[in-house]
């Protein structure tokens, strides 16, 4: 049945008054095409409730005209999940969590926060830094990223050496189901162990099982005294038996950062900035310390006795430690900036990283011959991300090839950005039957018309 788009379009305006369901085509653009733009399709109307019972009339009367909902913050993410489906089977809306972005007094006594889903990674961190507290997620899209976003995708980023990752973060949730009905437990308590723990469920879930409007979050301590240091090495084995040894040794160790000479390379080409070695030289690790009482000494002693390590450079003032972190942050706008890159986001189980790099090029050029590939990423946990430029976007042989590799060595195929629409087929190679069936039963449960976000992590409905 042709669902009634008027009569859908009249109250989700109803429900969030006329300013925020924006139907232009020129206003709907930006929320149609993901951060990569390897990824658009058509949204009827893009709409932006301001409150939890906004998006709960939104998603009733979104479900009752059996149109499909595509939950989007930031639209940062990189696996095509934030933007409208290209000929999606049923008519599309765009739900917005910009306008929830509420920041609430941080409870200084349990050390936690609640904010607004749409509330950006830079404003928590603003937050809770002038309570005197960190947040333990960390990534460079932090000034566009939000907090459901990172939540429904259970972002990554540098820090999860030490914090873990966004579900490690989560203690409550408030959320809207696709029947809009609301799920609300915000506790103000580490430990509740009252049954299944839905954050945890939702974390992870991009978009498929509810949209997320609050979450409450714990904080870790404020360290304010940071070195950052910048290590040439000849190879990725070299890299991992030093992050390994550091791990052990070095308490205050927050992140460590893996790149190569021809990333390197394009980063100085596209953004500018000094060579940070008179010569290249393969492989770079990019180390952050941090604690209270300044850890540049514990940094230079820790690697100091490496004899892996053929050039160094260290810095402990914001503006040096920001040029290093530059020479890493930046290889994602370096690579869009040269085409549409194919990006794939594995793990490798420690032991084969190193046999992963060795063979991921050939990999790429007999899918490819001719693509270029950046190899970058975050090292603890054996953790790369591949930006492959070259192959035109529709072509996914290139990314088949990587993710086949990445099966053999016993990987998996989304370390931290989710599966998205670009990895759907690739979902039961990696988890399994009995997983995925498990997970349709969730899907099937919670959003039986299959409205939210359907195409991504699995197919369309069944
Ligand atoms: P969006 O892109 O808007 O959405 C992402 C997914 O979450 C979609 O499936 C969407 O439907 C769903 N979603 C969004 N909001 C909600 C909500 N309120 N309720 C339910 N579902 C929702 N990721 C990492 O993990 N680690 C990194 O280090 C990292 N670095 C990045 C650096 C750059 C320069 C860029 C561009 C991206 C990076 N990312 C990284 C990817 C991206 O920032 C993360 O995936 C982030 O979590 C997405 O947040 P967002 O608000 O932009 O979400
Ligand atoms: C990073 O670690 C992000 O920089 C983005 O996860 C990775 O560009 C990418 O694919
Ligand atoms: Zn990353």
């Amino acid at each position: 049945m042709t669902p009634d788009t008027t009569s859908l379009l009249e109250a989700l305006r109803a429900a969030v008054g006329p300013a925020h369901l924006l139907t232009d085509p020129d206003l709907r653009a930006s929320y149609q095409t993901d951060w990569t733009r390897r990824w658009q399709g058509e949204a009827l109307a893009v709409v932006r409730p301001g409150s939890v019972d906004e998006v709960a009339t939104v998603l009733r009367a979104c479900a009752s005209a059996g149109v499909a909902v595509i939950p989007q913050g930031g639209n940062t993410g990189l696996v095509g999940g934030s933007v409208p489906r290209a000929n999606a089977p049923r008519p599309q809306v765009v739900v917005s969590s910009l306008r929830l972005r509420d920041l609430e007094p941080v409870d200084a006594l349990a050390g936690e926060v609640t904010v607004g889903a749409g509330a950006t990674l830079a404003a928590l961190q603003e937050h809770a830094r002038a309570a005197g507290y960190g947040f333990g997620v960390d990534l460079g899209a932090r000034d566009s990223a939000t907090i459901g976003g990172m939540i429904a995708t259970n972002a990554g980023g540098i820090h999860v050496l030490r914090h873990g990752s966004m579900r490690a973060q989560l203690i409550g949730i408030e959320a809207v189901l696709a029947d809009g009905s609301v799920l609300r437990r915000l506790p103000g308590m580490a430990k509740d162990n009252t049954g299944y723990h839905l954050p945890s469920l939702l974390a992870g879930s991009e978009g498929t099982l509810a949209l997320i409007t609050r979450a409450r979050l714990r904080l870790v301590p404020f360290l304010e005294r940071r070195a950052v240091a910048l290590l040439a090495l000849d190879g990725v084995a070299d890299a991992l038996a030093l992050a390994e040894r550091l791990r052990r040794n070095l308490p205050s160790l927050e992140a460590a950062e893996l790149f190569f000479a021809d990333g390197l390379e394009l980063v100085l080409q596209h953004a500018g900035g000094q060579a940070p070695f008179r010569q290249p030289h393969p492989v770079y690790l990019l180390l952050e310390a941090a604690a209270a009482a300044d850890p540049t000494d514990a940094l230079a002693q820790a690697v100091a006795g490496a004899t892996s390590v053929r050039d160094a450079v260290i810095a402990s003032d914001e503006g040096g430690r920001a040029r290093l972190w530059a020479l890493r942050e930046r290889h994602t706008e370096a690579i869009s900036a040269e085409g549409i890159a194919h990006k794939v986001d594995v793990a490798l189980p420690a032991g084969r990283l190193a046999q992963f790099v060795d063979r991921v090029g050939t990999v790429v050029a007999e899918a490819s011959p001719g693509a270029r590939t950046y190899l970058y990423g975050h090292i603890c946990e054996g953790n790369l991300h591949l930006g492959i430029i070259g192959p035109p976007p529709e072509d996914e042989s290139v990314d088949d090839a990587v993710l086949r590799l990445t099966i053999e060595l016993g990987g998996t195929v989304s370390a931290e950005h989710g599966i998205g629409v670009s990895k759907v087929g690739w979902l039961e190679a990696d988890r399994g039957a009995p997983d995925v069936a498990a997970m349709r039963a969730i899907k099937r449960a919670l959003d039986p018309a299959w409205i939210l976000n359907p195409g991504v992590i699995f197919e369309d409905r069944e």
